[in-house]
């Protein structure tokens, strides 16, 4: 194992993170001389040209370097100057991201398919409804038809996501009005995902597009796709297929390992694997086969996405969010270790090895040089799934490694759907979204923010999403969750109703009449889609302004660190979002390719960028985001708590 180059010099574990837990598993793996991406972070300097996205290698008359002191003082050697070059490589970004998301989604849409053909027996369609619902939003006539027939017609229609090349995408329709035709009118209305993106590469390629506004035109389109098409069409097919999250109440943290069970966990992205994992894991033979090894039981565990999948469906445990992923093997308590795609580091492999924990790949798009690959299949998912349990009960029974696991455990609950957030608030007889929009023009909820994405190795673990989510509530800010940030705050026990006590006045007053806590937890990195369909419904509902834009609403990622957070930052801000990013932004300052994206887009009546490091910082910048908007719509005054009555409300509608 590689030793740290000089011991002494490593950051404080203090300022590498607030999780007590994975501090303590830094701390020891340190002391076995393993080294962690938190101590490889501190020992490779980041790149300052590469950070500033001040130079291009995408000919061979470079590697060209421009100077981010001096921007406009050279250009390449074809001539391109800094701003044609950040935005490009900010397209490819967009590209990277975007096309993770997208290529998920269509694996989903290629299981539904499968699974109504009947080539697929081990999964069903298990929320009738809403395949129905999805159905209906885009058009499909529903009426006596049969399920079947719905879910076939529903599959023809969303293939249209991916493949199309000409016209607009199927959840189009669910946009608003106003804002479709924002989009119309700048021209990014997304055809198909796969043309979005092979268009963004082509643009980008040496010698084609070299005008940052026309590059950032196709950014927003390739988002778009992602958004409201590969990632929206993977979170509605994962509902219908296993089911649309209700709340449930479950455990986080690396205390969910349990010393005397077979500890197997999860991490990656597709709930295909994990669904069969909980088949496996719950196996009668299976079970007897871990206890005859003397194991108490099968302990699943989720981590990442994964998990969080998993926690919002069935609540599954979840022991910690990407920058967790490589600790936890330090406990040596963990079995098998089966990964999917997506934000699985490469170093995860030779920390397993030390720990003779059982790694294995599963998906033929992502192995790891040294990892056992056991392929996963959807026609014959236990397969795979009941060998990784075989080989983990047998590492449980040859355990050579002692076991320490950080006793920490925090409960937490999640599962926040779209569709539930609408029975929450409106009942289940009359499920709507006033209550929330009332409560807003009434202003006891400020706003809406969406606080998501990763965790960074660059920062201190979970500080920034726990500072400026305890900021916004403390303002009144409403929160929804998705991503690795949740389990953050899940672990700061924020994702319980108990913590309205640390909201605002107004915004504690909803939660506690409601029951719900003051931060909502929606699902993984591709479900911001959820995030997307409730902001089109307060549009929708009345009284908040025409377009998405309009809304008194803010999103950020303050510890992000994936091309798939700059995808989904994209998408926000074309969808009409104010969106600050954390930790680093790609981008010289001062720059005109700058200026555009964090002033230029809101003028043309979409969203807008924000840069900050500090979550203090950040939590003003979107506040203050937020009174603009409702000082826009003639609500600032409301904040005093005038109920509105009913001729009032008539009118805003
Ligand atoms: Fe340099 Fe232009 Fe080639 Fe980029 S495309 S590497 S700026 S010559
Ligand atoms: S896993 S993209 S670290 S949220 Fe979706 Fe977490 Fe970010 Fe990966």
């Amino acid at each position: 194992m590689d030793k740290p180059k000089d011991k002494d010099k490593l950051p404080d574990i203090k300022d590498l993170t607030i999780c007590e837990s994975t501090g303590q598993m830094i701390e020891k793996a340190r002391s076995e001389g393993i080294v962690l991406g938190f101590d490889r972070a501190a020992t490779m300097k980041a790149c300052p040209i590469g950070a500033d996205s001040a130079c291009c290698k995408h000919c061979a008359m470079g590697p060209c370097r421009l100077n981010s002191k001096d921007p406009y003082g050279k250009v390449g050697v074809c001539g391109a100057t800094i701003d044609t070059i950040m935005a490009r490589n900010f397209g490819r970004m967009i590209a990277a991201g975007g096309a993770a998301h997208t290529d998920h989604g269509m694996v989903m849409l290629d299981v539904f398919r499968d699974v109504i053909s009947g080539k697929i027996t081990d999964y069903e369609v298990k929320d009738t409804e809403k395949l129905i619902s999805v159905a209906e939003s885009v058009d499909i006539e529903t009426e006596g038809k049969s399920m079947e027939d719905i879910a076939k017609e529903l599959y023809a229609e969303l293939e249209r996501t991916y493949t199309q090349v000409e016209g607009e995408i199927p959840f189009a329709k669910r946009v608003p009005p106003k804002t479709l035709e924002t989009w119309r009118k700048l021209g990014i209305v997304p055809r198909g995902a796969m043309r979005e993106i092979m268009e963004m590469m082509h643009r980008t390629h040496m010698g084609v597009d070299q005008d940052y506004k026309n590059i950032t035109t196709q950014c927003s389109r390739t988002a778009l796709s992602d958004g409201w098409g590969g990632s929206m069409v993977a979170t509605e097919i994962s509902d219908i297929l296993f089911g649309t999250p209700v709340p449930v109440a479950t455990e986080v943290n690396m205390g969910v390992l349990k010393e005397n069970e077979v500890n197997i966990i999860v991490h990656g992205h597709e709930p295909n694997l994990f669904e069969s994992m909980i088949a496996s894991a719950n196996s009668p033979s299976l079970i007897e086969a871990a206890k005859a090894a003397g194991a108490g039981g099968i302990n699943l565990v989720g981590m990442c996405c994964s998990g969080l999948e998993m926690i919002s469906r069935h609540g599954i445990p979840h022991a910690g969010n990407f920058s967790s992923t490589e600790a936890i093997l330090v406990t040596g308590a963990v079995d098998a270790f089966a990964v999917d795609i997506q934000c699985i580091q490469q170093g995860l492999m030779k920390v397993a090895k030390c720990y003779d924990t059982y790694m294995f790949t599963t998906n033929p798009r992502c192995k790891i040089e040294g990892c056992d690959h056991l392929e996963f299949h959807e026609d014959k998912p236990l397969d795979t799934t009941d060998e990784i349990v075989i080989k983990a009960i047998s590492r449980f029974k040859g355990r050579k490694h002692p076991v320490q696991i950080p006793k920490t455990k925090n409960t937490s609950i999640h599962g926040f759907s779209y569709e539930y957030i609408n029975y929450m608030l409106g009942g289940s007889f009359r499920g709507s979204y006033t209550p929330l929009n009332d409560n807003i023009i009434n202003g006891r909820i400020r706003g809406v923010a969406g606080v998501v994405g990763c965790t960074n190795p660059r920062v201190k673990q979970d500080y920034s999403h726990v500072e400026l989510v305890k900021e916004l509530i403390k303002n009144d800010v409403l929160v929804l969750q998705t991503g690795c940030s949740q389990i953050a705050l899940a672990k700061a026990g924020l994702l319980t109703p108990e913590a309205a006590y640390l909201a605002g006045d107004g915004l504690r007053e909803v939660c506690e009449t409601v029951g719900m806590p003051p931060v909502l937890g929606l699902g993984a990195c591709v479900d911001n889609s959820r995030i997307l369909i409730a902001a089109s419904e307060m549009v929708k509902v009345g009284g908040l302004g025409e377009s998405l834009a309009d809304l008194p609403v803010a999103g950020c990622a303050p510890e992000y660190m994936s091309e798939k957070a700059i995808c989904i930052g994209q998408y926000f801000v074309a969808s009409g979002v104010y969106t600050v990013f954390g930790v680093t932004f790609p981008i010289v300052e001062g720059t005109a390719f700058q200026k555009y994206l964090f002033e230029g887009l809101e003028q043309e009546g979409l969203g807008k960028w924000g840069f900050a490091k500090d979550p203090h910082e950040i939590a003003k910048m979107m506040i203050a985001h937020i009174d603009k908007k409702r000082k826009a719509l003639g609500i600032d005054k409301t904040r005093e708590r005038k109920l509105v009555d009913m001729a009032e409300r008539r009118e805003l509608a």
